[in-house]
């Protein structure tokens, strides 16, 4: 168990269907601390570098499209396990594969519309951090910290 930092992202069919604010309590309520955040519109080639890993798959052109047809909301929460616990409360890729506690679970059931990204795994998070957040994060003590963890 480590402190980390997990990219979190409300994709355009989370930004359109009102889930933003969901998503947001979700892991602020769960007790991990918002170290950034931002919407972003960010174009073509950047959604590209996002998921460079996996541009030779059939369905890069139109996750793509998908990803750049309205801006996202992308955030980075800090805490225990954050990135590892930021996948289980997302749900798995494809959302009827999702436990109906997740987000995808709970709001979605196509995986090209699953509303939600989250890094997979602790290098990916710093990459993806630097993508989206080139600017830095945000340092501060939460004052729920000692009620949060023992
Ligand atoms: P995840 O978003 O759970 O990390 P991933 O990194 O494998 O999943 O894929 C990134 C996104 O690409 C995923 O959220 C939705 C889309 N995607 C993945 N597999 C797909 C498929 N078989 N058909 C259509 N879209 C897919
Ligand atoms: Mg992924």
């Amino acid at each position: 168990m480590s402190t980390e930092q997990t990219y979190i992202m409300v994709k355009p069919d989370g930004v359109q269907r009102g889930l933003v604010g969901d998503i947001i309590s979700r892991f602020e309520k769960r007790g991990y601390k918002l170290v950034g955040l931002k919407m972003a519109t960010p174009g073509k080639d950047h959604l590209e570098k996002h998921y460079a890993d996996l541009s030779s798959k059939a369905f890069f052109p139109g996750l793509i499209s998908y990803m750049n047809s309205g801006p996202v909301v992308g955030m980075v929460w800090e805490g225990r396990d954050a990135v590892k616990t930021g996948r289980v409360m997302l749900g798995a890729t494809d959302p009827l594969k999702s436990d109906p506690g997740s987000i995808r679970g709970a709001y979605a059931l196509e995986v090209g519309r699953n509303v939600c990204h989250g890094s997979d795994t602790v290098e990916n998070a710093q990459k993806e951090i630097k993508l989206w957040f080139p600017e830095g994060l945000n340092s501060w003590t939460s004052a729920a910290y000692n009620w949060v963890y023992e």
